[in-house]
């Protein structure tokens, strides 16, 4: 196994938490270097592309979560060997990535009428399309998994960003969202926490 360092905000959710959990429930070695917030202005330059997560492989820098998902998944059983199973892992990834990014620009706008604007926007078309489309993929996977009727790092992704529409904590953006136009992935949502050694985790931080 080579030498791990990941980087990533010091907090238990975001683009960054998949890697981190799929480490950890895989008991796989490796230095959990959570940077505080206050911190990340002055490591910002130092990161590929200025921004987390970031792991260091031998001493070897990667970024892009995605990519980091992917390897990680590979060191802890959670991607598909198969190519064919692989895409639809990336594919859905990579569609969880693209909304995420969308809401992600809001969160950078300050004025607060037009954050309103900009989130009421995503409401009434790209989120709940994403939501449906994402949520079509997990049936055409069997309805509880994406892939391979087993958790993968795509079912992680996923439930990330599902967790985070679902708590509530962005304003102008109904918490109900996932119940009303993609209960299959709030199931789901509720699929992954349940998992033994995913609960496990959060327990053992204090954040079941
Ligand atoms: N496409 C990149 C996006 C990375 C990204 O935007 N990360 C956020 C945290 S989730 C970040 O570093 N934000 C701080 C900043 O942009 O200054 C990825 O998937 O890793």
């Amino acid at each position: 196994m080579p030498m791990l360092v990941y980087t990533y905000f010091d907090f238990d959710g975001g683009r960054g938490e998949v890697a981190r959990v799929a480490m950890h429930i895989a008991g796989i070695p490796f230095e959990d270097r959570r940077i505080p917030p206050k911190e990340w202005p002055a490591r910002r330059d130092s990161t590929p592309f200025q921004a987390m997560p970031v792991l260091e492989v031998d001493g070897k820098v990667i970024a892009q979560s995605n990519t980091i998902n992917r390897y990680v998944g590979k060191l802890a059983g959670l991607y598909p060997k198969d190519d064919w199973e692989a895409v639809r892992v990336d594919e859905v990834m990579d569609a969880v990535e693209d909304i995420t990014t969308k809401i992600g620009q809001t969160m950078r706008i300050e004025d607060d009428a037009a954050k309103k604007a900009a989130r009421e926007a995503l409401v009434a078309g790209p989120l709940p399309r994403f939501l449906q489309q994402i949520e079509a993929r997990l049936q055409a996977g069997g309805g509880e998994w994406f892939v391979e009727n087993r958790l993968t790092v795509a079912d992680l992704k996923c439930f990330y960003w599902v967790r985070w529409l679902k708590s509530g904590a962005l304003d102008h953006i109904p918490a109900d969202i996932v119940d009303k136009h993609a209960p299959l992935l709030a199931k789901h949502c509720e699929r992954v926490k349940t998992q033994p050694k995913i609960a496990a985790y959060y327990a053992a931080r204090g954040k079941a």
